[in-house]
């Protein structure tokens, strides 16, 4: 029985965090960093069934196309990621009468639907890019043990080429879905290996005021190579959805609206367009 402690459900039977109870929740999943990308996604639904909100994490349940999709906000970076992973497998998994892991699991497909900025000059603002891996630089998936799920030889080529200080932690590399991502694949998407940040400023090597640890590092990423394998950009969920997924069971794509091209310095003159562009097209990928 897992303690009142380490499962925290409200006073009305939710979750403690995202406010949702199982019967909430589709097995189709999108995650959108900004809450109020949540309505411009389930603006196009023929119908929304339930709406709630709590913190950045907003969530909406309706019907696309005849098909059944929750579209919630995750906020910003790996650690949300922590929370909303774990809280929707506990509510998929996990009987919240007996406290008890079910005897049957269930596996949810996640699509995230996220902005990012481009590392490749062959990969301009307003392309999308379909991340087949991602390069977690932010630590919070090595609280778990990921060693059946991580890629080290990717890791350790990272490591190498980047001359990567260890005080920062070990990188981790996980792989998307090969079912989601042969369903979200189409020509006018680049697929890409995405880098996850733990942050915005000095994680992603802006600079600002402070002096950082390695003002190379996006030019080393740039250059990187793993057997052809570059990496096509920077965000800050991926990684984190890719390897807690992978761990509990669920299918995971993340799918990237390039708004920012950190290689020639440009940014996107209509993001919301684009995003607008990657929203629709996932939407009719997913009522396939
Ligand atoms: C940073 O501005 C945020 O934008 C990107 C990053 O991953 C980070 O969450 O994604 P979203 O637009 O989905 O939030």
């Amino acid at each position: 029985m897992i303690q009142a402690s380490e499962l925290i459900l409200n006073p009305d039977g939710s979750i403690y965090h995202l406010n949702l109870k199982p019967e909430h929740m589709a097995q189709d999943i999108i995650f959108v960093g900004d809450q109020e990308r949540v309505e411009k996604i389930t603006a196009l639904f023929d119908n929304i069934e339930f709406t709630i909100q709590k913190r950045e994490f907003k969530t909406q349940t309706g019907i696309y196309k005849g098909k059944r999709i929750t579209v919630i906000s995750t906020g910003i970076g790996p650690d949300n990621i922590d929370i909303v992973l774990n809280e929707l497998d506990a509510l998929v998994n996990i009987d919240f009468e007996t406290r008890k892991i079910k005897d049957r699991l269930t596996s949810l497909n996640i699509i995230r639907i996220g902005t990012s900025g481009s590392l490749q000059d062959s990969i301009p603002v307003n392309s999308f890019v379909m991340s087949q891996y991602a390069i977690g630089l932010d630590n919070m998936l090595r609280s778990y043990c990921i060693d059946k799920i991580s890629n080290t030889e990717i890791e350790n080529a990272f490591i190498e080429q980047t001359n990567w200080d260890l005080r920062k932690g070990k990188p981790y590399v996980i792989p998307s879905s090969k079912t989601l991502a042969n369903r979200f694949y189409s020509a006018q998407i680049h697929k890409g290996f995405t880098a996850t940040a733990g942050g915005f400023y000095g994680p992603q090597g802006r600079v600002l005021r402070l002096n950082i640890q390695d003002v190379n590092l996006n030019r080393k990423m740039d250059q990187f190579d793993y057997n052809g394998i570059q990496i096509t950009n920077l965000e800050m969920e991926t990684a984190a959805i890719y390897g807690l997924s992978a761990l509990l069971g669920h299918k995971a794509i993340s799918l990237n609206a390039i708004i920012a091209n950190r290689a020639d310095g440009t940014f996107s003159k209509n993001p919301y367009q684009t995003i607008d562009n990657l929203i629709r097209y996932t939407l009719d990928k997913l009522a396939k």
